[in-house]
């Protein structure tokens, strides 16, 4: 044997020994990578996401409760309001009372869908619409103006009817989508009442 050359079960340990050092290095490096992307800052926080679920579950059952209890009372649920349809009749002033004590008011329409909605009834209702304050400048309940853009007046209405005095807004015309009519506020109708979902 040439002893120049190093023999060959010598070579074989050292590439054994590199071979292990790199797997130990490789080992090392992939488990600090792990556990950066498993704790890094982006990853949910558990207790936080915990606390976020209980708090939506618990807003979830109160809103069951209030629509259990207004539900039963005969309000009927409609895109995040409750609406109580009246089975008598009173003044438009009477009737505004009555949905006050109910701690809601007479109802104030703020969309097409809306106005469908309570049109389905094919009734006679006060709405929460009024111009008692400044003749010709109707406003709703909640002392916001009437918009251009959404409003329901029957062709010709208001017409405050041969200048007597027409200072609430009722649904009359209800075979046609503009079915709203200004009347005078002292005759006794049906109205509906609005309570928004809290
Ligand atoms: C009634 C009354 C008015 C309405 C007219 C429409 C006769 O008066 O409801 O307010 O404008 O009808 O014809
Ligand atoms: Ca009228």
């Amino acid at each position: 044997m040439d002893k120049n050359l190093p023999d060959a079960s010598a070579t074989n340990r050292k590439l054994v020994v590199w071979s292990l050092g790199l797997l130990c290095i490789l080992q090392a490096a992939l488990n600090i990578s792990l556990r950066l992307a498993l704790y890094s800052s982006d990853a949910p926080d558990c207790d936080a996401v915990i606390r976020n679920l209980t708090e939506e579950r618990d807003q979830l059952k109160r809103k069951l409760k209030t629509f259990d209890h207004y539900t039963q009372e005969g309000w009927v649920y409609f895109r995040s309001s409750f609406y109580f349809i009246s089975s008598d009749t009173k003044s438009w002033a009477d009737s505004r009372d009555n949905c006050l004590q109910k701690v809601a008011d007479l109802v104030i329409i703020n969309s097409k869908e809306e106005n469908e909605f309570i049109r389905q009834f094919r009734r006679l209702f006060w709405i929460g619409l009024t111009d008692k304050e400044k003749e010709g400048i109707w406003k709703w309940v909640d002392g916001t103006l009437l918009s251009t853009t959404s409003s329901f007046w029957h062709r010709g209405e208001p017409n405050s009817y041969f200048s007597t005095d027409e200072d609430c807004g009722e649904t009359k015309f209800n075979e046609v989508e503009d079915n709203w009519n200004d009347e005078k506020c002292h005759w006794q109708k049906f109205w509906i009442c609005e309570k928004m979902e809290a």
